[in-house]
C-alpha cells in the first residue's frame, strides 16, 4: 500500500485539481490519481481537431485566485482546446499541484473497508491506496462511447474516437477519412477535418441543430474589464442559473465604434414576432439570434416555428438541395440536447471533398477490413474516426467498480438510474462524494463554477467532521429519494425530456441506459442554497457515525 493520506481523489482534472489546492489549504493530506499522464481531465482527452469549449473563457477559469485571473492571457473569447490545456499546466505548475498527483494510474476498484472505516482503492496495476475519505472527480464526460458495430476489429486503418484522440500530431493529408457521429465534437471536429483530409465522408445518424460559434479573439480592453471587476463577476456567477456571469463590458469597450446592436429591434418571445419580422430576422442575423427567444424552450409552438425557420436557413446555406435536406433536423426540436456550436459547420459540406451518408436511411451494415458497407456501397476508407460520444455523468463511477457497506454495488443501486443526495453522495457509501455527479446542476453549468462549490462543500464537510471527531457520513435514504424526486420533477415539462428527445442527458445515447434526466436543471443558486442549508444546519439531510 503507497502512503496514508487524508483523502484519495480520482481524476486529475479541473476538479482534481482544485481539490489539491483546497484541501492542502484546509490541512489535509490530499493524493489524485489519474489515468492519464498529466493534468485537464477533459482538456486533456479531447485533442481532436476543432475541439472547444462553449463557454466563454474569461468565465470558464478558476476564480479561487485573484492573482491567477489577473496574470492569465486568454487569446480567444470562446478558447480552443490546446488554449485550456495550457491554462491547466500553468495552474498545475503555479500551484505545485503535481507534487500531491499521481499520473498513470487508472482506478478499477474502490472498496469501503467496514473494519477500518476507510476506501481501499486499485488501480489497474494492482497498486494499493488507502484513505478514510475518497473524492470521484471523474468528469461527467470522460468515458467514451464507442457504438458495437459489426466488423469493426477488422478495420485495418488508422482508428481514432475524438475523446482519445492521440498526443502525436494525426496526418490526414490526402487520406480518406470517415467520421461517425454529428453531435458536438464531430460538428466541431469536420470542418478541420475537411481541411487536412484527401477526402471525408460523414456518416450521420441524426441531424443536429447547430449555431455559428463566437470566433472572436479577445480584445485587451475587454480582458481588462473583467479583471477590474472580476470579485463581482464571480459573485454574479453564484446567483446565475448556468454560473455564468453574462457581465457586459462597458459600451466604450464592448464593441467597435460604429456597429449596432440589431437584435434589439425585435420583440422577446418568438411568438410575438410576425411573419414578416421573423424573415427579417432570419435575413438580418445568424441562427444564433433564434435562441434569444426563451419561449421556444417552454412553448411548443414556438419550439416548432424556430425550429422551422432553422431548417430555412440551413436550406440556404448548402448548395446541394439533397445534402441540405439530410442535414435539415426534423424529429426533435431546438433546446432538446446541449446546444451545438460550430465553425463552418454547412459551410463544409459545399466542399467537393467531402461526402454526407445519411445513416437514417439506411444504417452502416458492417465495418470491413478497407471501410464501411452501407447496404450496397462501400465507403473506402484510410481512416476511421468514431465522434460517438461518451457514457455520459454515470459511466466512469460504475466503470470504476465501487462498492460500500456489506459490499454493496454501485451499479446494483443504480441499476434503474443513478440515485444520489445533491449529487453528492449515495447512501450506503460513507465518506465516499462525487464532484458534479448526476443530480447536481453539472453539465447545466459553468463546470468550473460548479467544481469548484462542489469541492469546496466537500472540504468544509470533512474538516466538519475531523473538528467534531466524526468518522463518517452519507445520505439519509430519504434525502436521497425525496433529491431525486425533485430532480425528476423539475426536467419534467422542459424541452429536455420531450419524448421526442433522445439526449446524453437521458442516457439515451447508451443502448441499456435507463431514460433519467441526469442533471439537475432547477439553477446553480438554488441548489447552492440547498448544499449550504446542509452544511449551516449540521447536515440534516445525512447520517454521521461516531469514531
Ligand atoms: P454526442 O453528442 O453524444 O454525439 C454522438 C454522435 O454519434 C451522435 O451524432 C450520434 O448519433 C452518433 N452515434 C452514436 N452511435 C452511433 C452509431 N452506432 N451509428 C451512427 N452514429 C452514432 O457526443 P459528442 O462527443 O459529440 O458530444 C458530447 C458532449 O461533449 C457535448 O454535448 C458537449 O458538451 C461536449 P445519434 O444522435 O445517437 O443518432
Amino acid at each position: 500500500m503507497t502512503g496514508q493520506v487524508d483523502a484519495l481523489v480520482v481524476g486529475g482534472g479541473f476538479a482534481g485539481m482544485y481539490a489539491v489546492y483546497r484541501f492542502r489549504q484546509l490541512g489535509l493530506k490530499v493524493k489524485v490519481l489519474e489515468a492519464g499522464t498529466d493534468v485537464g481531465g477533459t482538456w486533456y482527452w479531447n485533442r481532436y481537431p476543432g475541439a472547444r469549449c462553449d463557454v466563454p473563457s474569461l468565465e470558464y477559469s478558476y476564480g479561487f485566485s485573484p492573482e491567477l485571473e489577473q496574470s492569465w492571457d486568454w487569446p480567444e473569447v470562446f478558447s480552443a482546446q490546446e488554449d485550456i490545456l495550457r491554462y491547466a499546466n500553468h495552474v498545475a505548475d503555479r500551484f505545485y499541484l503535481r507534487r500531491d498527483m499521481q499520473f498513470n494510474t487508472r482506478i478499477v476498484s474502490v472498496e469501503w473497508q467496514e473494519d477500518a472505516d476507510c476506501w481501499r482503492l486499485t488501480s489497474e496495476a494492482g497498486e494499493v491506496f488507502e484513505a478514510p475519505f475518497c473524492v470521484m472527480a471523474t468528469g461527467c464526460l470522460s468515458v467514451p462511447m464507442k457504438p458495437d458495430i459489426s466488423g469493426a476489429q477488422d478495420f485495418r486503418g488508422e482508428v481514432y474516437h475524438t475523446g482519445t484522440w492521440p498526443k502525436e500530431p494525426v496526418d490526414l493529408t490526402g487520406k480518406r477519412v470517415g467520421i461517425i457521429g454529428t453531435g458536438s465534437s464531430g460538428v466541431q471536429a469536420i470542418p478541420e477535418l475537411a481541411r487536412q483530409a484527401g477526402h471525408l465522408t460523414v456518416f450521420q445518424r441524426t441531424p443536429v441543430y447547430t449555431i455559428p460559434a463566437n470566433r472572436k479573439r479577445m480584445r485587451a480592453a475587454v480582458q481588462q474589464e473583467f479583471r477590474d471587476h472580476y470579485r463581482e463577476i464571480r459573485e454574479m456567477q453564484q446567483h446565475n442559473t448556468g454560473g455564468v456571469s453574462n457581465f457586459r463590458p462597458s459600451r466604450s469597450v464592448q464593441r467597435p465604434a460604429g456597429a449596432t446592436r440589431d437584435a434589439s429591434r425585435f420583440p422577446n418571445r418568438l411568438l410575438d414576432l410576425d411573419p414578416g419580422q421573423r424573415d427579417a430576422l432570419m435575413q438580418a442575423q445568424s441562427l444564433g439570434a433564434l435562441l434569444a427567444f426563451r419561449d421556444i424552450y417552454t412553448d411548443i409552438e414556438a419550439n416548432d416555428i424556430a425550429n422551422e425557420l432553422y431548417r430555412e436557413a440551413v436550406r440556404r446555406m448548402v448548395d446541394d438541395p439533397v445534402t441540405a435536406e439530410r442535414l435539415l433536423p426534423r424529429n426533435y426540436g431546438l433546446g432538446c440536447k446541449r446546444q451545438v456550436l460550430d465553425r463552418d459547420y454547412y459551410e463544409t459540406f459545399n466542399r467537393a471533398n467531402v461526402t454526407l451518408v445519411d445513416l437514417g436511411e439506411t444504417p452502416i451494415g458492417t465495418i470491413t477490413p478497407s471501410g464501411i458497407q452501407i447496404g450496397s456501397q462501400h465507403h473506402d476508407l484510410d481512416v476511421l474516426i468514431y465522434a460517438t460520444g461518451f457514457d455520459a455523468m454515470t459511466g466512469a463511477l460504475l466503470r470504476a467498480n465501487i462498492r460500500g457497506r456489506g459490499g454493496y454495488e454501485l451499479k446494483e443501486k443504480w441499476a434503474g438510474g443513478p440515485v444520489a443526495y445533491l449529487g453528492l453522495q449515495m447512501s450506503g457509501f460513507p465518506n465516499l462524494f462525487t464532484v458534479t455527479g448526476p443530480g447536481s446542476p453539472s453539465v447545466l453549468c459553468n463546470m468550473l463554477v460548479a467544481i469548484e462549490q462542489h469541492v469546496n462543500w466537500i472540504g468544509d464537510c470533512i474538516t466538519y467532521l475531523r473538528s467534531t471527531s466524526q468518522a463518517t457520513i452519507e445520505p439519509l435514504p430519504q434525502s436521497e429519494e425525496s433529491w431525486v424526486e425533485h430532480v425528476n420533477s423539475v426536467a419534467e415539462g422542459t424541452m429536455y425530456t420531450t419524448p421526442s428527445c433522445n439526449s446524453w442527458y437521458l442516457g439515451a445515447n447508451i443502448p441499456g441506459k435507463p431514460r433519467i434526466f441526469m442533471p439537475y436543471v432547477g439553477g446553480f443558486p438554488r441548489y447552492r442554497e440547498r448544499c449550504e442549508m446542509e452544511t449551516s444546519s449540521g447536515y440534516p439531510g445525512f447520517v454521521i457515525g461516531q469514531d
